[in-house]
């Protein structure tokens, strides 16, 4: 896992935000899912977004599934939780006030959304070319569209 991360830092940026990220290991939940051009054609496809999210979602239950049930409960997911945000305060509670500030809120996200890129940007060129963005544009479509579903049959029933 962490050879893995390690091949993808391409700047540094994401080095740094690693390297904070390497003090627990339920720091790297906070890392945002790790994405990988597994077929080598020089773009991360829709599918292979959804592949790592599925890794990371098997690797989230190997943590936080304490009982085993194969799902989250709820105090699994408030333990989920709690454990992401104290990997959070810890690289990126820059005041060290023990809370995360609105400004310290966003440039938690600022720093995901970089990672993101570095990771869509396959070959490096430091831009996210059309190309490059277009498995995660697609995901994201797929996302608001079922999301637009799940509404709609609330409204229904
Ligand atoms: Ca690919
Ligand atoms: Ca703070
Ligand atoms: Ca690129």
């Amino acid at each position: 896992m962490i050879m893995n991360i390690k091949k993808h830092i391409k700047s540094t940026i994401l080095s740094s935000f690693i390297a904070t990220s390497l003090i627990s290991g339920a720091a790297l939940a906070v890392l945002s899912t790790e994405l990988q051009d597994t077929n080598g054609d020089g773009v991360i496809s829709a599918e292979e977004i959804t592949a790592a999210r599925d890794a990371g979602k098997a690797e989230k239950l190997a943590q936080f599934d304490a009982d085993g049930s194969g799902e989250l409960s709820r105090d699994e997911r408030r333990a989920m939780r709690d454990a992401r945000y104290d990997a959070m305060l810890v690289a990126y509670d820059a005041d060290g006030d023990g809370e995360l500030s609105k400004d310290e809120r966003r440039a938690a996200k600022d720093a995901r959304r970089a990672a993101v890129d570095v990771q869509l940007d396959v070959n490096g060129d430091g831009d996210v070319s059309a190309e490059e963005a277009a498995g995660m544009e697609q995901v994201k479509a797929e996302r608001e569209d079922k999301r637009g579903r799940k509404r709609g049959k609330k409204r229904d029933s």
